[in-house]
């Protein structure tokens, strides 16, 4: 009794000494968004230091399962800095959360800060001041960000200012890193650095082996130069392409000294917004398939330099990695249940294309017409994640390349004894339909879309139909599209439904957009608040890249008289 008394106690010193260390930056006001909380490095401290609170809460409330912090920006400046919590599965943190996320991090003065949580903990039924056993774990990682260190400090105080919280620090990772890691601890399986480079490297090995004999490809079809956006990703990848046979790996804004800086004219989102070559890149690379990773690796994009006389790239976005991957996944459940006249053992496949609005409508075409279900989500890898899950296999990729495939338990069993039931006939097209499957499974990051093991598993596929980027390319012609932002006065004005393709509020609005649309040929066209930054982002498809500009255009203007 006492000592639960002590221990009270000693929670609530600490609580009070954490926030009297890191204050809240005067005027400075915090929202956990689709990428968590984003700001200047140099004003996060407190918001870095809170999130880690809550995700030792979090652990505590989960009954010590690990947790995750993720200290990044993505594809953001250089100066800039966030900080994300990973929930147990390796997914996002349940968004129920992410109101007291919020306050938390908005709390203004020790006294609330204290009271908050308390209060907190008490609704949600988190026992805390538990001493003397951990009660909670969190897993820390970071990208190469200078304020990354000090901001990690933070956050460790964070995970300390609960009482039996455990912190442990993973290093400088990238983001699905962490995730995979989190998800892991938590499944009891093997979770360092090291199991995940193995993991990676054996599934690919596995999936070139059951490529068949008269495909694969000559050297140029093993040359691949990667666009690190001098970030994370590309430090990892130069430390296992060695062991990746079958491929021919250069990396290049590797994020080594003087290569150049994060994200800056490179990565990603940069090649996917700017439809350029990134930095480093020179018509000397025109045929050689070329990918892009954004700065903490979870975005992923291919592209060709196009052109000796400009700097335009063809791109391959996140829509055309999805279809890839979906021909593919399709074509092995096809033979797999294809038992050359025989009944095979269906497979309980469903199989769920993910998208969001801002898909390209000639990708969804494509994807209806080889007969696949595809339903849409709001922008945010959260929601794709989540509708993804509810599938035997859910694919889901966002156009901007962050996206990954998601096997179910089930699934995964019932592939497991079908493999077994095959092994004695391990020539047959089914037997090695399962592995392929297998083996993809293993590759693709399942907690979170992964530009590595995305890459990889690309590759394989290119390699297993005897591809070249040309093929790929030709699957459909992307429609034209524009995307514009409007700085408005208060985004959240704008309210959207049926996953942002429409308008709910301000009135008439929407009906100004249909308007709009109705002047062009395949026209397209829909608004919504960004989740990260003060704008409104207007997305507009047509059958001609002036009638796409023109529609953004109007609709661009529409907003701005209406909310500017
Ligand atoms: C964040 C999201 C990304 C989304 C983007 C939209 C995660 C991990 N990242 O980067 O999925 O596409 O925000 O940004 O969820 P916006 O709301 O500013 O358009
Ligand atoms: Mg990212």
């Amino acid at each position: 009794m006492a000592a639960d008394q002590d221990h009270e106690q000693e929670q609530r010193r600490r609580l009070l000494a954490v926030a009297s260390r890191f204050p809240l930056p005067n005027g400075a006001r915090f929202s956990y968004g689709t990428a968590g909380f984003r700001a200047d490095g140099a004003t996060m401290a407190s918001a870095v230091c809170r999130a880690a609170l809550l995700a030792a809460l979090r652990s505590v409330k989960l009954a010590g399962a690990a947790v995750g912090i993720v200290i990044t920006a993505s594809h953001n400046p250089v100066r800039d800095n966030g900080v994300k919590i990973a929930d147990p599965d390796g997914g996002m943190m349940d968004q129920c959360w992410e109101p007291f996320a919020d306050t938390l991090a908005n709390a203004p003065d020790p006294d609330a800060l204290l009271q908050l949580v308390l209060q907190f903990a008490k609704d949600e039924g988190i026992p805390l001041g538990r001493g003397g056993h951990h009660t909670a774990q969190v897993l820390l990682g970071r990208d190469t960000r200078p304020t990354g260190e000090y901001l990690l400090d933070a956050a460790l105080q964070g995970i300390n200012a609960i009482v039996g919280a455990r912190a442990i620090d993973m290093g400088i990772l990238t983001t699905p890193q962490l995730h995979w890691m989190v998800r892991s601890k938590n499944k009891g399986i093997k979770a360092s650095e090291s199991d995940y480079f193995t993991q990676l490297i054996d599934s690919f090995r596995r999936l070139l082996e059951l490529v068949p004999k008269d495909k694969g490809g000559d050297d140029l079809s093993k040359k691949l130069i990667v666009d690190g956006a001098n970030g994370i990703g590309g430090v990892k990848l130069e430390q296992i392409k060695a062991e990746l046979s079958g491929l021919n790996i250069i990396v290049r804004n590797s994020g080594k000294e003087g290569e150049g800086i994060l994200n800056h004219m490179c990565g990603a989102d940069f090649v996917q917004k700017e439809r350029v070559t990134p930095h480093g890149f020179s018509p000397d690379d025109i045929g050689v398939r070329c990918a892009s990773l954004d700065g903490d690796a979870d975005r992923l994009v291919y592209f060709h330099v196009s052109s000796a006389s400009n700097n335009s790239v063809a791109l391959v976005d996140g829509d055309k990695i999805l279809s890839l991957f979906a021909l593919f996944i399709r074509e092995q459940l096809d033979i797999i249940s294809d038992n050359g006249g025989q009944a095979n053992k269906p497979l309980p496949s469903r199989l769920g294309i993910v998208q969001t609005a801002y898909a390209n409508g000639a990708s969804t075409k494509f994807l209806k017409s080889l007969g696949l279900e595809v339903v849409f989500t709001p922008t945010g890898v959260k929601y794709l994640h989540k509708k993804a899950l509810e599938y035997d296999i859910g694919i889901y990729f966002e156009a901007n390349g962050h996206g990954t495939v998601l096997f179910s338990e089930d699934f995964i069993a019932q592939l497991e004894s079908l493999s077994n039931e095959l092994c004695s006939r391990a020539d047959t097209a089914q037997y090695q339909a399962a592995m392929r499957l297998m083996a993809a499974s293993q590759l693709i990051n399942q907690a979170v879309g992964d530009a590595l093991s995305g890459f990889l598993l690309v590759e394989a596929i290119l390699q297993y139909k005897g591809w070249s980027f040309q093929n790929w390319c030709e699957l459909y012609s992307d429609l034209p599209s524009r995307q514009l932002k409007v700085k408005v006065i208060d985004r959240t004005a704008i309210i959207t439904t049926d996953a942002e393709t429409k308008v709910s509020q301000p009135s008439g609005l929407q009906e100004l957009i249909d308007m709009e649309i109705a002047n062009y040929a395949h026209g397209r066209c829909f608004v919504r608040p960004s989740g990260t930054e003060d704008v409104v982002r207007v997305y507009a498809e047509a059958s001609t890249q002036e009638a796409a500009d023109s529609l953004a255009k109007s609709v661009a203007c529409h907003v701005e008289s209406l909310l500017g």
